[in-house]
């Protein structure tokens, strides 16, 4: 009897583990299935681009010739489960194997290995298309004590020998970081970016989207992801060809009237299969050799794609279940209920949901150090914030979101992500951004009617948790800082922090009963 492939929603790849060695009579699936577009509430640019990038990918199998099921979101036969409807279509098949290869997330994984029947068996595979795997992983990290990505992505640069001129790294130093901390000054324009036309499929997924999740956070107007890895190899053309050279110098910098800037927007075309790790770091070397981008501007997105997504996804998958469990400050409080519609007089927040409610997305600055580092500060608890993260970016998968948000961002897993947690004051967003211009509130400030939040709200943190982390040696020059400041004057701060934390409103966790 044959075997059915299940290619999952971010398996969009011609060369996934799972489509190798078929016999001629294998049945490829994919399933769009409610379970999966609602068990956190996905803006609906997410599920549409899935949908969409899993429609044209089922009708390119199909024209190479591969015998193809597609289960649409409305077929009434739909189970509307992954598990249980790729079981049903087995049966279907008559086939007594399901092939899969490794999903993106544990709780998936982990039911598909409990599932095994006298007559039909689970068959996980492990998928290759990222530089390392988990095992590769286990194996760097065991037995070091704290894992670092640093040491990681030299390991990694050896290993592939990206940017490396025989044994050294290009330019003499394995990082660049220090270049790449300009503000933006206002005379720099940005090229847009592609926006790519809906085809027939688009339009019939934009509309059965709006039909079933217009409940959903986020909204489909500015739809213009890449459905197709042709329109992937757009925007990758479109970043080297005019964001690259600047990658670099303004990776740090937020503009209070543009999303993109010099990001490469390329995320969410990565982790869906429509373009290669490898393929793209190929390429973007390719300009620092010709001569077209500098070395701080490749090697600091070298360092992204082949350094901290293979390092996040190592520490996913050997650390899960209990990474997910990890608290380390004990945070408890509930998600701010403005993250749900920007509806804030903090201009850099309002800012930063606005443009994830219109594109689905936000860049790294603006999740790590302005909403990021507000819920840390606040002490949100990290299923509450998870959640969200998981919940409002096309690009979010669980293997990416969790250690960066868990980890990176709350300092939830007791260092691995990062030796420090990446708290900031006022000063931070008024020198990286230009939101403080057009914010009622004054970064300068730290009490009174006028003060940012945010500068209250970092000392009394750094207060709060003075137990874990004044101990820590890359925190003593602001613990010192903190022993210095005079009684009253904290006290103060204090009672500041205080009074807005108590005003905050809160929901709790999805799943624990949050409407949408
Ligand atoms: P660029 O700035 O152009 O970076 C180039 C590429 O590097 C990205 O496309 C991405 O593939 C990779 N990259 C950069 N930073 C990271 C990182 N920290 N971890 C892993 N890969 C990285 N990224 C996701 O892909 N999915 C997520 O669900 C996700 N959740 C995040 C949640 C939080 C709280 C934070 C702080 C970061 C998260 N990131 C996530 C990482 C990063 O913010 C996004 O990859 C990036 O903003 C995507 O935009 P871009 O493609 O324009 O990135
Ligand atoms: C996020 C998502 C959504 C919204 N819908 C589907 C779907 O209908 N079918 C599917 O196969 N995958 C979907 N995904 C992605 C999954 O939630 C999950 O992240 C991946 O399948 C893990 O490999
Ligand atoms: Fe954000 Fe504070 Fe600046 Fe307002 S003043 S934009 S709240 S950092």
């Amino acid at each position: 009897s044959r075997p059915l492939v299940l290619l999952l929603g971010d398996q969009l790849s011609l060369d996934v583990a799972s489509l190798r060695d078929l016999p001629n009579d294998a049945v490829i699936a994919l399933c769009e299935v409610a379970a999966e577009g609602s068990y956190v509430p996905h803006h609906p640019q997410k599920i549409a681009l899935i949908f969409s990038a899993m429609r044209h990918f089922a009708a390119e199998l199909r024209d190479s010739g591969h015998r193809v099921h597609y289960s649409a979101l409305d077929d009434p036969d739909n189970i509307q489960a992954l598990i249980t409807e790729a079981e049903r279509l087995a049966e279907l098949y008559d086939c007594n194997e399901i092939r899969v290869a490794r999903p993106g997330e544990w709780r998936l994984w982990q039911a598909m290995r409990e599932r095994q029947h006298a007559v039909l068996t689970w068959q996980l595979i492990e998928d290759d298309r990222f530089f390392t795997t988990p095992e590769d992983f286990a194996s760097w990290s065991a037995g070091r004590k704290a894992p670092r990505m640093e040491h990681f992505y030299r390991e990694q640069r050896r290993r592939t020998g990206l940017l490396m001129e025989d044994t050294q790294p290009a330019g003499g130093q394995w990082n660049f970081d220090h270049d790449n901390r300009e503000p933006l000054p206002d005379e720099v324009t940005i090229p847009d970016p592609p926006r790519h036309r809906h085809d027939a499929i688009t339009d019939e997924v934009l509309a059965l989207v709006e039909a079933h999740f217009n409940e959903h956070f986020g909204s489909l107007d500015h739809f213009h992801w890449p459905v197709t890895r042709r329109q992937a190899l757009g925007d990758l053309r479109h970043f080297i060809e005019h964001l690259l050279p600047d990658f670099g110098r303004y990776q740090d910098a937020i503009r209070d009237a543009d999303p993109f800037l010099f990001h490469s927007r390329l995320s969410a075309s990565l982790n869906l299969g429509l373009l290669s790790p490898r393929e793209v770091c190929e390429r973007v070397e390719r300009e620092y050799h010709e001569g077209r981008a500098p070395l701080n501007a490749v090697e600091g997105f070298i360092r992204q794609v082949l350094g901290w997504r293979e390092y996040v996804r190592g520490l996913y998958w050997t650390r899960m279940p209990d990474y997910k469990r990890g608290n380390t400050l004990g945070a408890r409080r509930g998600l701010p209920s403005f993250f749900w519609d920007g509806d804030t007089e903090m201009r850099c927040l309002r800012r930063a949901i606005e443009m994830t409610r219109d594109h689905a997305y936000a860049h790294h600055i603006q999740r790590l150090m302005v909403t990021g580092n507000f819920a840390l500060l606040c002490d949100v608890a990290p299923e509450a914030l998870c959640d969200w993260y998981l919940a409002v970016y096309a690009d979010a998968c669980e293997w990416v979101e969790l250690p960066n948000t868990l980890g990176m961002v709350l300092h939830a897993d007791g260092g691995l992500m990062g030796s420090k947690p990446y708290c900031a004051s006022g000063k931070y967003i008024d020198r990286m951004s230009d939101h403080c211009r057009h914010c009622r509130f004054d970064p300068k400030q730290v009490t009174g009617p006028n003060a940012c939040p945010f500068n209250s709200l970092y000392w009394a943190f750094l207060e709060r948790h003075a137990d874990t982390l004044s101990g820590n040696p890359r925190m003593a020059l602001i613990y010192g800082s903190l022993r210095r400041m005079k009684n009253d004057k904290r006290t103060a701060m204090r009672e500041q922090a205080e009074r807005f934390l108590a005003a905050l409103e809160t929901t709790p966790a999805y799943g624990q009963g949050m409407h949408r």
